[in-house]
């Protein structure tokens, strides 16, 4: 397995974060790459090479998932905070929401509101930076599976990007690194692509982005959104126009016995689309002593997961998402990696 990944997401560093109603230290920090990477190098997994340097070909890859006028303010939206007197991290505060529908302001306030859908996913002068290296960690995992130089990559991804859509940030995410390795597996030859989300929050930008798709199929796995963030999105209803998006929305408290028979579920939906390919927003939030969930997975679950989607058999680009216990961050992810590896190694053809 290779993984990818880039020292430039530590440009991304927010000074805190509104939680439960106040200024907190953020929760999404650069130590959290720094951990997984650690643990990736000590776990023998494979070589760790950077992305490749930053082109044309990184914009045009980014405008096949997103808005290029989303990308142009997401670009330039630290520089306007800037010169329209804030200072520090640009948070929005107002939103289209129902009954308001105007078009794109001027302001800088309004347009983070326009091109968001949370208050919890601070802007910096590095955001931009950071997130476009996390696509392209994205990008050329994808590319050496989709060449066939690797059958497993893991683009060691930050910030995270499951819940970012064509034209919103939101949920810390900005780009979403998993669409960007998607569509760059379908327009590298796979026919049929998978999406496997398994972070504990719902990946409702990643739904968004392929939701009339017929030809990429997203499945999730996470807390019910009833109790549980993005609350909007994750219900089982949500099928798409054409089946192409299952959810398994879990209640509070799920522990690997119920997890695992919601990703046997996942797992029978990717067989019956037969898929060519396959990308995994990883997720290890889900664990036991994650500060902002509330699943019950342990360490010692992770593997067994791992080993449970590398049986697939199928080229996998796995891409970083949550996880919030730092400590135990880059344990979990090495379980889940030297499982997955395992197995394909052992079912793969
Ligand atoms: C990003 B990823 C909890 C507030 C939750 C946003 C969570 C984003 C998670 N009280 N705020 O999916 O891990
Ligand atoms: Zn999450």
């Amino acid at each position: 397995m290779l993984t990818v990944f880039s020292p430039d997401h530590a440009q991304h560093h927010a000074r805190a974060e509104l939680i439960d109603g106040q200024m907190l230290p953020a929760v999404e920090v650069p130590a959290r790459a720094e951990q997984v990477l650690t643990a990736v190098r000590a776990a023998g997994l494979g070589a760790v090479v950077e992305p490749d340097p930053d082109g044309p070909a990184d914009r045009a890859a980014l405008e096949r998932v997103h808005e290029p006028r989303y990308l142009d303010f997401l670009e330039g939206a630290h520089r306007q905070w800037l010169a329209e007197g804030h200072d520090g991290d640009a948070l929005p505060l107002c939103w289209p929401a129902r009954g308001l529908q105007g078009p794109e302001p001027e302001a800088i306030d309004g347009r983070l509101g326009y091109w968001s859908f949370d208050a919890g996913t601070p802007v910096t002068s590095g955001t931009w930076a950071a997130a476009t290296a996390a696509a392209r960690c994205a990008r050329t995992a994808a590319l050496v599976v989709a060449e066939g130089v690797e059958r497993l990559a893991f683009a060691l991804c930050r910030p995270p990007g499951h819940h970012a859509y064509a034209d919103q940030m939101g949920g810390y995410c900005f780009l979403n690194n998993a669409a960007v390795a998607a569509q760059v597996l379908r327009d590298s030859g796979a026919g049929r692509v998978v999406v496997l989300d398994v972070d504990y929050h719902h990946g409702n930008g990643t739904q968004g982005i392929f939701w009339a798709r017929d030809d990429v199929l997203t499945l999730s796995i996470h807390a019910d959104p009833r109790q549980e963030y993005p609350y909007f999105a994750g219900y089982a209803s949500e099928v798409g126009p054409s089946g192409r998006n299952r959810n398994f929305p879990l209640p509070s408290g799920t522990a690997i016995d119920a997890w695992a028979e919601a990703l046997e579920a996942a797992l029978g939906e990717v067989r019956a689309f037969g898929a060519d390919a396959l990308v995994v927003p990883l997720g290890v939030d889900t664990y036991e002593g994650d500060p902002i969930s509330r699943f019950r997975l342990t360490t010692s679950d992770f593997p067994g997961v791992g080993a449970a989607i590398g049986a697939l058999g199928l080229p996998t680009v796995v891409t970083m998402e949550g996880g919030y216990a730092v400590d135990a961050l880059g344990a979990n992810v090495a379980a889940f990696l030297t499982g997955l590896a395992a197995a394909h190694v052992a079912g793969g053809p």
